[in-house]
């Protein structure tokens, strides 16, 4: 059996029981795909996931990428690129497309359901897969010749990249170097050194468009002075879209990385062998908002990554905790006699296990519920509408998706470790890897700290609360309401008083954002709180989600029409629903108010202790 555990169950829980997306599937742009076929769709490509895509997740891990300095191509493990061409071959890129690009007609809600699955079982293959994904962006922001080339990628299944990051120029992509010199046919020459650069090079599709961002001569400093450039690896024939002549990017350099090590990190040379051809994406100079485009999908896929991995992290720890027999009942433990038991039996044990599962179950629940405002998107997209809050609120949930998901993932990933011992310390288990593949969630993307700001200065400073308004305003009314027929009150009421101490928060955060037109150095309360704030909303969120999907648990095992209809592995399914809920309640949310005093006694002591001091 591979590493890989999936859960299934509970993202049909949250898609179908919980969220009701039924509702939507086979309507409008999702009319081709009906709640029937997206069932079918997941079951398949949970087989898939479970079997040859996580098969050569351990073997890539040991065989890293190699570079060929003298050509600048990278190689990848035979093992990982079957697992590749399996994905490929089920022509599975094509559930992320629109259906004018060829696309399944899949919501985003089915398409990020079925990611977790790929994502679990083998991060790096989903991400070699960004190729159809990032070209259906560039068709949707080129012009006529970059449409053609966005087609040639999907149609002859190119890879692609984003290209960033420089050696100064991390998270402060503004300060990036890298130059564009307009040519008087209409092409710009890319000189300049990016670093980081995922799957820069490798050696499976004909060609990779890089998206890169360079700054135009003569253009201002900072991120607005950044335009974007596709800059093909191999320059296409215009009509066929043949790869021809070398174009002068090159990979100088791989990384040796803690995890996540199939996924070839590479240092990119513009302009130093030939000149690097590129052209002006959509002829307009608005690099970094056409750049976030690509972001906010990648920043969707890095949470989601995190996340997955948990999950199969704890799935594989509960395994191990209902096999290995170590230790009396702690109620027995001072009868010598008293028979061993499976170490689940423990406590301690317990807990470590009900956190994981809370969040695991929980922050799959905070992917799908954000993916539910880009169906709501989708559809009023479709209508020739725009639905303007739900675009707010899944700008104003991404950061939490992100920042919480990889905060909460790798440190939990640690207690998954934790349930076995000393074996888990052994590379016979996957979670050593599971831990050093899912580090880097935190870091690329934009750090948590970044997630942090662009939580509270851009998604609720500068939306003058307005999505946050709104998502609060949904959690009011569900600790106001009946949910739970009275089964759930305490946790309601615990929800209540998490609710509160966020208001608190926010409105403390504002304060000091104000106070500091007076007195500037009071801005500095604000950034020693954006990391606590996007913690606590994501827990405020979490709690919230899991006691919802308690609520349909407990209706769905009263429900007199399903009774005896339903087995028993079910019964126990919804009993754990309803458990987690009020273990999370009980246990997590109480914390929001030692927080809140916290932030709320911020003083500048810390800012003004010298360097020497620390
Ligand atoms: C990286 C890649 O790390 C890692 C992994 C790559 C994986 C690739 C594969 C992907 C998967 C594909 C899957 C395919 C599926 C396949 C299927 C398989 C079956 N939202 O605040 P200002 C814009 S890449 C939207 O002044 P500063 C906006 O236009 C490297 N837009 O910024 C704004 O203008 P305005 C990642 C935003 O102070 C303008 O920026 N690196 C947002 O100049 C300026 O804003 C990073 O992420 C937003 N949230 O710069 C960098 N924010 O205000 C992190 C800004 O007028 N650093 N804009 O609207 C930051 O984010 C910084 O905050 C900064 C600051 C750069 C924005
Ligand atoms: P820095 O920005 O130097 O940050 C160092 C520390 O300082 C961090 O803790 C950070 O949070 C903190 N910090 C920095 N600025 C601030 C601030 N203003 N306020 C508070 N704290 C701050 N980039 C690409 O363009 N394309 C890719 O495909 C890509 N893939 C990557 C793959 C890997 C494996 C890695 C490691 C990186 C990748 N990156 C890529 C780059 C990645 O996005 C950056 O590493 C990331 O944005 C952080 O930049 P940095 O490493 O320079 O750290």
């Amino acid at each position: 059996m591979g590493h890989y555990r999936s859960n299934l169950r509970d993202i049909e829980f949250n898609l179908f029981e919980v969220f009701g997306v039924d509702r939507t599937l086979g309507t409008g742009p999702f009319g081709e795909m009906d709640a029937e076929t997206a069932r079918e769709v997941l079951a398949e490509l949970d087989h898939l996931a479970s079997g040859p895509v996580a098969e050569s997740f351990t073997d890539a891990d040991r065989h890293p990428p190699t570079l060929d300095p003298a050509t600048g191509s990278v190689t990848l493990p035979e093992s990982f690129k079957k697992s590749y061409q399996a994905v490929l071959d089920g022509e599975w890129w094509r559930l992320y497309l629109p259906p004018h690009l060829g696309g399944l007609g899949a919501s985003p809600t089915v398409a990020w359901a079925a990611s977790e699955l790929l994502l679990g079982a083998n991060p790096a293959i989903f991400m070699y897969m960004a190729g159809p994904t990032f070209a259906a962006i560039l068709h949707r922001l080129g012009n006529e010749w970059q449409r053609q080339l966005a087609e040639f990628a999907i149609e002859r299944h190119w890879g692609a990249t984003m290209v960033l990051t420089e050696p100064d120029a991390g998270s402060d992509v503004g300060a990036g170097r890298t130059r564009a010199i307009e040519q008087p046919d209409g092409t710009w020459h890319i000189e300049g050194v990016k670093r980081f650069i995922t799957n820069g090079d490798w050696d499976v599709p004909e060609n990779i468009i890089h998206l890169v961002l360079a700054r135009p001569e003569g253009h201002g400093p900072g991120s607005k002075g950044l335009s974007m450039f596709v800059v093909p690896k191999f320059m296409p024939d215009p009509r066929t879209g043949t790869p021809g002549a070398r174009n002068g990017v090159y990979v100088t350099n791989i990384e040796k990385k803690m995890g996540l090590k199939v996924s070839a990190t590479c240092e990119l040379r513009f302009g130093e062998r030939a000149p690097a051809v590129g052209w002006l994406v959509g002829d307009v100079h608005e690099g970094i908002a056409q750049m976030f485009q690509v972001i906010e999908y990648a920043r969707m896929m890095v949470g989601s990554k995190a996340i997955a991995t948990l999950s199969t992290g704890y799935l594989n720890a509960l395994e191990f905790a209902r096999t290995r027999v170590q230790g009396a009942d702690l109620a027995r433990a001072s009868d010598k006699t008293a028979p061993r038991v499976t170490i689940i039996h423990h406590p301690d044990v317990r807990r470590m296990l009900m956190m994981q599962k809370v969040y695991a179950e929980g922050m799959r629940s905070l992917v799908l519920y954000t993916a539910t405002f880009q169906d709501r998107v989708a559809l009023a997209g479709e209508r020739g509408e725009a639905d303007e809050l739900a675009e707010r609120i899944n700008d104003l949930l991404l950061p939490i998706v992100k920042g919480v998901g990889s905060e909460r993932s790798y440190e939990l990933l640690a207690s998954s470790l934790q349930i076995l011992g000393g074996s888990g310390y052994l590379q016979d288990y996957p979670i050593e890897q599971y831990i050093r593949d899912a580090k880097i969630d935190t870091l690329y993307e934009g750090t948590t700290s970044i997630q942090g700001q662009d939580l509270f200065f851009r998604k609720i400073v500068r939306d003058q609360g307005q999505a946050l308004a709104s998502v609060l305003g949904e959690i009011q009314t569900f600790v106001k309401g009946e949910a739970g027929n009275g089964a759930l009150r305490a946790e309601r009421e615990a929800l209540g008083v998490a609710l509160e101490d966020v208001q608190s928060m926010v409105n403390s955060l504002v304060g000091f954002l104000t106070g500091a037109a007076e007195e500037a150095a009071a801005i500095y309360k604000v950034g020693l709180n954006t990391t606590r704030l996007l913690m606590s909303l994501g827990d405020l969120i979490i709690g919230w989600l899991l006691l919802r999907g308690a609520e349909v648990a407990l209706r769905t095992q009263d429900s007199p029409a399903s009774a005896g209809a339903r087995p028993a592995r079910d019964a126990a399914f919804y009993q754990g629903k309803v458990a987690a809920a009020r273990w999370f309640a009980a246990n997590v949310l109480p914390e929001l108010t030692a927080r809140r005093v916290a932030l709320e006694s911020t003083g500048l002591g810390l800012m003004e202790l010298p360097e020497e001091a620390f």
